[in-house]
C-alpha cells in the first residue's frame, strides 16, 4: 500500500483521472482527520521556498555589519546550494572560533513533520554536534510546567506528557465519574506526535458515556464538554481552576469526606496543606463560597461535584491548556491532592488523568512502539534554556535566570539557527520577538514555506516537503509502523534538510561522520531493524516496505496495562513513587526550599497579573485564550483547504459571548481589533452561545503578518500574549493568561494586505 505518514494520521496515496496523486483516508482508521487530505496543494503553494535565498546586505556586507535591523523587511537573493553550503560553513566556523560554540542557538524547537530519519531537530543537532555543539532548549510549549512539576510530586517516571492517566478500557469499564478541568476539545485528539492509524479519542469518549459515566466539564467554553449523554458543563473563569480545587478539598476536609488511610500511606505533607486550607497561614479559608467569588461557579456546585467526587469511583482530567498559564502548575498540582483525598488513586480507571483528548495517545490501551531515535550525538555545550525563555536569551546576554533549583547562564548568542519549527507562530510576544531576533549576527532558518521565522531570516534553506521523501514513520505512544513513501520529487531547487546537510557537513570536513556512508534507504532499513531487535515479530524491511505499515498486537487492543498507581497504592513501600519521599507529594520540602516567590511548598491559589479578577482587566476587560486550531496543526497547512475553508473573509475567527458582541455594538462575522500594550491583531467575530461573557478564544496557528503600522493581520494570537512564565520553577510557557480590549476594526481584512 502506499501510504503518507503525517501527525494527524495516515493517508492513503491514489491517482485522480487525470493521474494526479491524491489522498485518501487510510482505510484502518475509524476517524480519519481532514487536516492532511489537502496537503499535496501545498507543493507548488506561491508562499513555497524553492531556492537558498540569503538577505541581501547580510550577503554584501557580512555578518558583522550591523545588517540585523534590515530582518524581516529586506529583499532575499537567490543563490545556489554550493554558494550557500560554502556560506554557512564559513559562518560556524567563523563564530565558533570567535566566540565559542555557545554562541550558536540551535534549540529549534518545534513539531516540523512525522518520520524518524527526516526529523528536522535530528537532523541540525547531529550537524551541530559535529560542528562542536550549541546552545540547547528543554522542555515543551505543550507540558511545559507539569513536566517539571510532576518530577517533584509523582516521581521521575511521570515527566511525560502523556503516561499519567489510566486507559480508556479502565475508564469505561470502572469510573463513574470524570471531572475534567478544561474540558474535553476533540478537534484536539486528530493529532498525535509522530502519527497513528487509528483515531480513537473521540470513540472511547463515547463509550465512557454509554457506559454510564458521568462527565462534568469545568471550562470558559462549553464546547469544551462532548454532546451526548451524561454530561454537564459548568462555566468557569479562566486560570481559577486551582481555586475551585481548594474549594473542593475544603469541603472534603471540613465534612471529613476524605481518605484517611490513602493520605497517611501513600501522600506526604497534607497536614501543611491542611492548614492552607482552613486558613491557619493567611487567615483566609479556601471554601466553597471563597472558590466561588473567584471562580464564578456557584458554591453549591463547587459543594456537590467535591461530594461526589468522593462518593463515587472518580477521575478527575485537568487539560493541559490549564498549565500553559501563570502559575499553571497550581491546578496539577491541586488537582492531584483533591484527588488524593476523594480517595480513588489507584483504583482502576479512577483517580487523575492529564490531557484526555490532548492528542491521541493519551489513554489509549496500546503496546507502545519505542524505536530508535536517529542519532543526534553528543553536545558539548552545557549550556541550554528553558525553551521558553528564547526572547530572554537574545535580550539579555550574560544574564541569569532561575530554573528548577538551578541558576543558569545566558550565553552571548551570535548565530540561531532553526529547523523544523516556527518562533513566530509558537512564542509570545511576538513585537518583542521580532526585536530580539534583529540582534544576532546571524540567522539560519529551514523551511518548506515562507512563514513568518522564514522571513526573519538572512539564509532560508529550502526543505522538501514529508511527501517529497521517503521515510519510517511511528510515534512511540502507538502501535503503527508506517512506511510513508514519497508522492513525488521536491522542485528542482529544493532538497530535504539531511541532502542539504550532507552538502554543510562536506565543507566543514565531517560528512562522513555525519552520514556514515550510508544513502537515504540504508539509514531508512537501519532505522526499522532497530525497530525489529525490540519487537522480533516484526517483518522484514523488505516486507514492511511493501506492504507499507506493520502493527503491533494487530487485531486486537493490546491488554489494558495496569492502573499507573495500583500497585504504589497496594504497598507503597514495595512500590515507592521515584519522589524524595517515595510518597506523592502534597507538600514538597525540595520545591519549597528552592525559596521561589511564585511557587511555594504545596499547592495554592495565586493571582495572575492578567485575569478576569486582576486590576489591569479594568483597562484590557477581555481575557483571551488561544487554544489549538481545529483545521490545521500549529501554523502547518495554514494554506491548506481545510484551514483556508474555515475562515471566514480570509481572516482567522475568534469567539465572543452574544453580549458581548452585543456590548461592542460587533455581529457575527464582524472584523474586530483585539489589542494590548503588546500587539494588535485583527480577526473575524463568531459569537459563540456557550462561551462566558468576558472571554474571547482565538486559536493559534494564523500567520502573523503585520503591517507597516506594527497591526497583524493574521489574526495570530501570540501579537497579544506575555512573554512572562509559569513560575521560576518551570520557566513555562503562560500564553493563556492574557487580556485584551476588542474593538471594532473598520480598516480592511487581510485580502488587501497580502503581499
Ligand atoms: N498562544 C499560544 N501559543 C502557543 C500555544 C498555545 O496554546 N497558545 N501552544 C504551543 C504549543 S503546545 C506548541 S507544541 C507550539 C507549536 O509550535 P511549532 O511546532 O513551532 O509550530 P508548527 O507550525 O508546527 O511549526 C513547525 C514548522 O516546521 C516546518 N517543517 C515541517 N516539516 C519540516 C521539515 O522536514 N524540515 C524543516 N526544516 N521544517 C519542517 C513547518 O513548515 C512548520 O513551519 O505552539 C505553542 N504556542
Ligand atoms: N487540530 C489540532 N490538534 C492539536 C494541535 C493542533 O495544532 N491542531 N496541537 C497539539 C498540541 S502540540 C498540543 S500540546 C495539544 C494541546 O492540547 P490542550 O492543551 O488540551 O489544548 P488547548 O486547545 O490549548 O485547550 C483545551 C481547552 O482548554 C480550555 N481552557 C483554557 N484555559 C482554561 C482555564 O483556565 N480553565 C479551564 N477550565 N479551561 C481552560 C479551552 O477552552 C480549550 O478549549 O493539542 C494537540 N492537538
Ligand atoms: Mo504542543
Amino acid at each position: 500500500m502506499h501510504l503518507f505518514a503525517t501527525h494527524f494520521g495516515i493517508y492513503e496515496v491514489g491517482f485522480d483521472a487525470n493521474g494526479k496523486p491524491r489522498l485518501l483516508p487510510f482505510r484502518y482508521d475509524p476517524d480519519p482527520s481532514e487536516i492532511g487530505l489537502g496537503y499535496l496543494d501545498l507543493a507548488d503553494h506561491r508562499e513555497r521556498i524553492r531556492v537558498p535565498m540569503v538577505r541581501r546586505s547580510w550577503l554584501e556586507n557580512g555578518p558583522l555589519a550591523g545588517t540585523g535591523v534590515g530582518r524581516g523587511r529586506e529583499e532575499f537573493v537567490a543563490v545556489g546550494w554550493d554558494a550557500v553550503a560554502g556560506l554557512i560553513a564559513d559562518e560556524l566556523r567563523r563564530v565558533r572560533s570567535t566566540h565559542g560554540n555557545q554562541a550558536i542557538f540551535g534549540g529549534s524547537y518545534g513539531w516540523a513533520s512525522a518520520g524518524r530519519f527526516h526529523h528536522a531537530q535530528s537532523q541540525l543537532k547531529r550537524l551541530l554536534n559535529l560542528a562542536g555543539g550549541f546552545t540547547s532548549s528543554v522542555n515543551s510549549y505543550s507540558y511545559g510546567a507539569a513536566g517539571v512539576l510532576l518530577p517533584h510530586i509523582l516521581g521521575r517516571d511521570y515527566k511525560d506528557a502523556c503516561d499519567t492517566a489510566p486507559s480508556w478500557s479502565d475508564i469505561a469499564e470502572n469510573c463513574e465519574l470524570l471531572v475534567g478541568f478544561g474540558g474535553f476539545r476533540l478537534t484536539n485528539a486528530q493529532v498525535e506526535a509522530g502519527g497513528t492509524g487509528s483515531h480513537r479519542s473521540v470513540e472511547w469518549l463515547r463509550r465512557c458515556q454509554e457506559r454510564g459515566v458521568r462527565i462534568v466539564v469545568f471550562s470558559p467554553a462549553a464546547g469544551d464538554a462532548p454532546l451526548g449523554q451524561n454530561v454537564r458543563h459548568v462555566s468557569i473563569r479562566p486560570n481559577t481552576d486551582a481555586a475551585v480545587m481548594l474549594g473542593m478539598c475544603h469541603r472534603l476536609l471540613t465534612e471529613g469526606l476524605f481518605d484517611y488511610e490513602f493520605l497517611n500511606h501513600c501522600t506526604t505533607g497534607f497536614g501543611e496543606f491542611e492548614s492552607y486550607l482552613i486558613g491557619e497561614t493567611d487567615g483566609i479559608a479556601k471554601d466553597a463560597a471563597w472558590a466561588s467569588a473567584i471562580s464564578g461557579v456557584p458554591a453549591e456546585t463547587i459543594i456537590g461535584i467535591a461530594e461526589d467526587l468522593h462518593d463515587h469511583r472518580s477521575l478527575i482530567n485537568v487539560a493541559w491548556a490549564l498549565q500553559r498559564a501563570r502559575f499553571g502548575e497550581q491546578p496539577f498540582w491541586t488537582a492531584i491532592a483533591l484527588a488524593s483525598m476523594a480517595g480513588h488513586v489507584g483504583r482502576k480507571g479512577c483517580g487523575f488523568a492529564f490531557g484526555l483528548t490532548a492528542v491521541n495517545a493519551v489513554g489509549q490501551p496500546v503496546r507502545r512502539l519505542k524505536g530508535p531515535a536517529f542519532e543526534q550525538g553528543m553536545n558539548p555545550v552545557r549550556h541550554f534554556i528553558p525553551v521558553a525563555r528564547i526572547t530572554e536569551l537574545l535580550e539579555n546576554p550574560g544574564g541569569r535566570i532561575e530554573y528548577d533549583g538551578q541558576t543558569l547562564e545566558l550565553p552571548d548568542i551570535r548565530l540561531v539557527w532553526w529547523a523544523g519549527g516556527n518562533p513566530f507562530h509558537h512564542h509570545q510576544d511576538l513585537n518583542r520577538l521580532v526585536e530580539v531576533f534583529r540582534r544576532p549576527e546571524t540567522v539560519i532558518v529551514t523551511e518548506n514555506m515562507w512563514t513568518a521565522t522564514a522571513k526573519m531570516a538572512d539564509i532560508v534553506l529550502p526543505s522538501a516537503f514529508p511527501f517529497e521523501r521517503d521515510d519510517v514513520a511511528a510515534s512511540s505512544r502507538d502501535n503503527w509502523l508506517v512506511y510513508s513513501r514519497r508522492v513525488m520529487e521536491p522542485p528542482e531547487g529544493v532538497l530535504a534538510d539531511h541532502e542539504a546537510y550532507c552538502l554543510i557537513a562536506d565543507r566543514l570536513g565531517c560528512r562522513e561522520a555525519f552520514d556514515e556512508n550510508r544513502c537515504v534507504d540504508d539509514w531508512l532499513a537501519h532505522i526499522y531493524e532497530g525497530y525489529r531487535q525490540r519487537y522480533p515479530e516484526l517483518p522484514d524491511f523488505q516486507a514492511f516496505r511493501s506492504r507499507g505499515f506493520a502493527i503491533l498486537d494487530e487485531g486486537e487492543d493490546a491488554p489494558a496495562p495496569a492502573d499507573h498507581f495500583r500497585r504504589f497504592r497496594n504497598n507503597p513501600d514495595r512500590s515507592p513513587l521515584k519522589t524524595p519521599s517515595g510518597r506523592i507529594e502534597i507538600t514538597s520540602s525540595t520545591i519549597g526550599e528552592f525559596g521561589y516567590p511564585d511557587i511555594g511548598s504545596h499547592p495554592a491559589w495565586r493571582e495572575p497579573e492578567e485575569w478576569l479578577g486582576a486590576p489591569l482587566a479594568s483597562q484590557h476587560r477581555f481575557h483571551l485564550l488561544s487554544p489549538q486550531p481545529a483545521h490545521r496543526l500549529h501554523g502547518q497547512l495554514e494554506y491548506g483547504p481545510a484551514s483556508q475553508s474555515a475562515k471566514l473573509k480570509g481572516c482567522e475567527r475568534f469567539m465572543l459571548s452574544a453580549g458581548d458582541a452585543k456590548g461592542l455594538a460587533v455581529g457575527d462575522g464582524d472584523l474586530c481589533e483585539l489589542y494590548n500594550d503588546r500587539g494588535r491583531t485583527i480577526a473575524a467575530v463568531t459569537i459563540d452561545a456557550g462561551l462566558m461573557p468576558g472571554v474571547a478564544v482565538l486559536p493559534t496557528g494564523g500567520w502573523f503578518h503585520p503591517d507597516g503600522d506594527g497591526i497583524d493581520h493574521g489574526g495570530n494570537p501570540n501579537t497579544l500574549t506575555p512573554i512572562t512564565a509559569a513560575s521560576r520553577l518551570s520557566q513555562a510557557t503562560a500564553p493563556n493568561s492574557c487580556l485584551v480590549s476588542i474593538r471594532a476594526w473598520r480598516g480592511s481584512g487581510p485580502e488587501q494586505h497580502e503581499d
